[in-house]
């Protein structure tokens, strides 16, 4: 808490020298805690500059993504103000799951600095190296019949593209229905669970998984040309902390006017960041490939496709290539 609070301090007052006094009265506690705290921070990657009686400067953060410091900034009611953070974890779904079976409140997120084995979608994996990406799982409680949750897929991949877009000036574009592109790369990706009745949604498991700062060894032979990361496309380190509260900030947002007005306002946002309509795609299903052109998507975020014999093809999950 005075963690976070002192970050606070400093991203309000960039690159000054804030007395050790002024600090310790508006974080109501004594100089020596502060120091304490600050030693702490270096630790951790901090470059913090100490000048007698000018007091301390923030030079350089450090690249953590703990509770703190993703705190700093966050402007949520609800969305991301419980953290549960893992140093290294199999999976942040996983976690997630037991803590959703756990009475864990809406709004709940797991984080991991390194997942060992991050699930993608029909059992493929994600691959998340130590340092460079996010790997989050956000619990929701939606009260919504189970055919509905595709839309909240939809709805984070529009969060997840306007916060990376506040955040580092990018434009992404969505491929229907979990992946976020930068130039045909693969830059995110998301993966939605759920625990569920036949006709009640217990809880919906979100898991976001952002490629940040790696570089193009860093990622698998096997997927260095097709994923990308924010650094690559941006020439510049990107803070993984800020990256995480955007899209909490975006999200929660989203979420409210999801949970207000429905799904139609989120459609014509996903509409305009998708390049997965209104051209032809090949849809790859569980059971056969089809072509066609990409007429839209449906209220409930099914995808239709128009055949080349005119026929009109319901897709509920498949792999799209243009
Ligand atoms: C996804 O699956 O794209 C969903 C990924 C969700 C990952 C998050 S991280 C936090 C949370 N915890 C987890 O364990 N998972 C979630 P899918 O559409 O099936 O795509 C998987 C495919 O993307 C793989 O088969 C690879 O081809 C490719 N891929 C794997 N890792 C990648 C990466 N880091 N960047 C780009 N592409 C990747």
């Amino acid at each position: 808490m005075l963690k976070e609070k002192l970050l606070k301090v400093f991203a309000e007052n960039p690159n000054e020298f804030i007395s050790g006094e002024k600090i310790s009265q508006q974080l109501g506690c004594t100089r020596t805690a502060i120091w304490k705290h600050i030693d702490e921070l270096r630790k951790n990657g901090y470059e913090v500059e100490s000048a007698p009686r000018k007091g301390y400067r923030l030079v350089r953060k450090g690249d953590g993504i703990h509770s703190h410091e993703i705190k700093v900034g966050l402007q949520t009611k609800r969305i991301g103000h419980e953290i549960s953070y893992y140093e290294e974890t199999d999976s942040t779904q996983i976690i997630a799951h037991q803590l959703a079976q756990n009475q864990a409140n809406e709004g709940h997120i797991v984080i991991a600095n390194e997942q060992t084995a991050g699930k993608g979608r029909l059992g493929r994996t994600w691959h998340s190296r130590q340092g460079t990406s996010v790997s989050m799982s956000l619990i929701l409680r939606p009260e919504l019949p189970p055919q509905k949750t595709p839309q909240l897929t939809l709805l984070t991949a529009v969060a997840v593209v306007r916060a990376i877009h506040a955040n580092t000036g990018l434009d992404c574009q969505i491929k229907w229905p979990n992946d976020v592109l930068i130039n045909g790369k693969k830059l995110v990706g998301i993966l939605t669970e759920m625990q569920a009745d036949p006709d009640f949604v217990h809880s919906v498991i979100i898991g976001i998984g952002v490629n940040v700062n790696q570089s193009r060894e860093d990622f698998d032979p096997d997927i260095r040309d097709i994923a990308t990361s924010l650094l690559l496309e941006k020439n510049e380190p990107v803070d993984r902390a800020a990256v995480i509260s955007a899209i909490l900030n975006e999200f929660e947002l989203l979420y409210d006017l999801y949970l207000e007005e429905g799904f139609s306002p989120i459609k014509t946002l996903w509409e305009a960041y998708s390049m997965s309509v209104g051209t032809n795609i090949y849809a790859r299903t569980m059971k056969e490939v089809l072509y066609g052109y990409a007429v839209g998507i449906t209220d409930d975020g099914v995808l239709l496709l128009r055949d080349e014999s005119g026929e009109t093809h319901s897709i509920y999950s498949a792999d799209i290539e243009i």
